[in-house]
């Protein structure tokens, strides 16, 4: 296992519904460090950048629509492991299927409002934090 960094978005419902600081309380209790953090609503040309390789899925307006809709917070997530750790603490994406005790598990119901994005490999988080923090990493 390697020392990783992964891009964590608290998506507009989790904003909106205050669970930014229950979010980031797992994340610093699970034992990963915080290295970059802002709240910012993303333009639309950002968020279909983001969510490049789901461009030609039947839900890819709704997604982008959703991904606009309010301020998000981003986060630089690193630790051992910390991509695959973080979609773990996550669960699965759609909340039915979230196993109780993630974060998708305990506070949502439907796949299109799931509360949080974390990077899926190491190339989309180098992609994703680039697109995030330009000028950090
Ligand atoms: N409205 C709607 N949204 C969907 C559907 N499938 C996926 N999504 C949304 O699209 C996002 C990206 O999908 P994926 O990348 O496949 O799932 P994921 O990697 O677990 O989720 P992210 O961490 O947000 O990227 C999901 O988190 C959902 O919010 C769908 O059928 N309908
Ligand atoms: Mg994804």
């Amino acid at each position: 296992m390697a020392n990783e960094r992964t891009l964590i978005l608290v998506k507009p419902d989790g904003v909106q519904r205050g669970l930014v600081g229950e979010v980031i309380a797992r994340i610093e209790r699970k034992g990963y460090t915080l290295e970059a953090l802002e709240l910012r609503t993303l333009a639309r040309a950002t968020a279909e950048e983001h969510y490049a390789e789901h461009t030609d899925k039947p839900f890819f307006g709704e997604l982008v629509d959703f991904i606009t809709s309010g301020p998000l917070v981003a986060m630089c997530v690193a630790g051992e492991g910390a991509i695959a750790g973080m979609r773990t603490l996550m669960g699965a994406t759609n909340p039915l299927e979230a196993t109780p005790g993630s974060i998708r598990g305990d506070f949502a119901t439907v796949i299109g409002e799931n509360i949080v994005h974390g990077s899926d490999s190491v190339d989309s988080a180098k992609r994703e934090l680039g697109i995030f923090f330009p000028d950090r990493f």
